[in-house]
């Protein structure tokens, strides 16, 4: 395969600094060698150019923390992606999971004429501890981060759903894993909009190769398919550098079993690596653990 790394060095959606530099860490933690080694051609992009939080004012845009530098970065993002031949693979590095806005959308624009919507179906797994399907009016927060599904499928701030110029998600073609905070608003919008969550209640209860099945089934009819991976899916113990801990998360098997299978599926196009944070890591443990999970879905095997 050819994998094109891009990386996304932003932590302006996130409520604590240092994110940015998880792109860094990654590459630091062998990306792109781990790749090499198993067969594939891997050419490293670059960083998308992202606002420094220092010389901005905040609060320009009232409740929605840094929107317009966000806006900027998702922009620049989802036209790098757009750009590239359909035959590549898009691996992107965060940054906060804001820039999950930018990355969907320039995948779902591939292969598409320039300014005339979508090219074919982009189906979304969303590996997450949080649903990230808050909007601007129901955050309890204001960080960014906390809204990307709901942008994406069209509910919130004009200029964050107008990335895709007109493109939106439809939520059927969404699965979210491994969840377990979800803030109370967060929860209506949710169920009104019929996206399928499969919560770690669900893990315990029917493991990860029944929600894989289930997964490619319900997106049985989407020709590809996005990985948007936050560190924070897994358990604080396995990933402990992510701004946002929550107890209870995918173990390290689970983690692994779950791009396992969905890399033999062949049916994954394209995959985010999310919101790991250096500053609050033990020795870039996180980094090297998402490194990992990135090989299990590009096709390492253990025999
Ligand atoms: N739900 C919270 C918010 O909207 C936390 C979101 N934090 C995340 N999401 N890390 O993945 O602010
Ligand atoms: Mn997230
Ligand atoms: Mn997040
Ligand atoms: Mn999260």
């Amino acid at each position: 395969m050819d994998i094109s790394i891009l990386g996304i060095p932003m932590d302006l959606g996130a409520g604590r600094r240092g994110v940015d530099m998880g792109a860094s860490a990654l590459r630091n933690a062998q990306l792109a060698r781990t790749l090499r080694d198993l067969g594939h051609s891997v050419s490293d992009l670059g960083d998308v150019g992202v606002a420094i939080p220092e010389t901005l004012d905040k609060h320009a845009n009232g409740g929605l923390v840094f929107l317009e530098p966000i806006v900027d970065a998702c922009r620049s993002a989802a036209e790098r992606i757009a750009a590239l031949p359909e035959t590549a693979f898009p691996l992107t590095l965060g940054g906060d999971h804001s820039v999950s806005m930018g990355t969907v959308t320039g995948n779902a624009l591939r292969g598409a004429p320039a300014g005339q919507g979508a090219g074919t179906r982009l189906g979304l797994i969303w590996v997450d501890a949080h649903t990230d399907y808050n909007t601007p009016t129901s955050s309890p927060s204001g960080n960014i981060h906390g809204m990307p599904v709901a942008h994406l499928t069209g509910l919130g701030d004009p200029r964050l759903t107008g990335l895709g110029g007109g493109w939106h998600m439809r939520p059927e073609d969404i699965v979210m894993i491994g969840i377990r905070s979800v803030d109370t608003r967060e929860r209506e919008a949710l169920r009104e909009a019929g996206i399928r969550a499969y919560t770690m209640k669900d893990v315990d209860q029917l493991g990860i190769t029944r929600i894989v099945a289930e997964t490619l089934e319900r997106l049985g009819g989407v020709e590809r398919l996005h990985v948007s991976f936050d560190a924070d899916a897994l358990d604080p113990g396995v990933c402990p550098g992510v701004g946002t801990p929550v107890p209870g998360g995918l173990t390290y098997r689970e983690g692994h079993l779950l791009m396992e299978l969905l890399s033999e599926s062949g049916r994954v196009t394209s995959m985010d690596i999310v919101e790991v944070n250096p500053i609050l890591d033990t020795h870039n443990q996180t980094a090297e653990v998402m490194v990992s999970m990135a090989a299990s879905l590009l096709g390492q095997r253990i025999l």
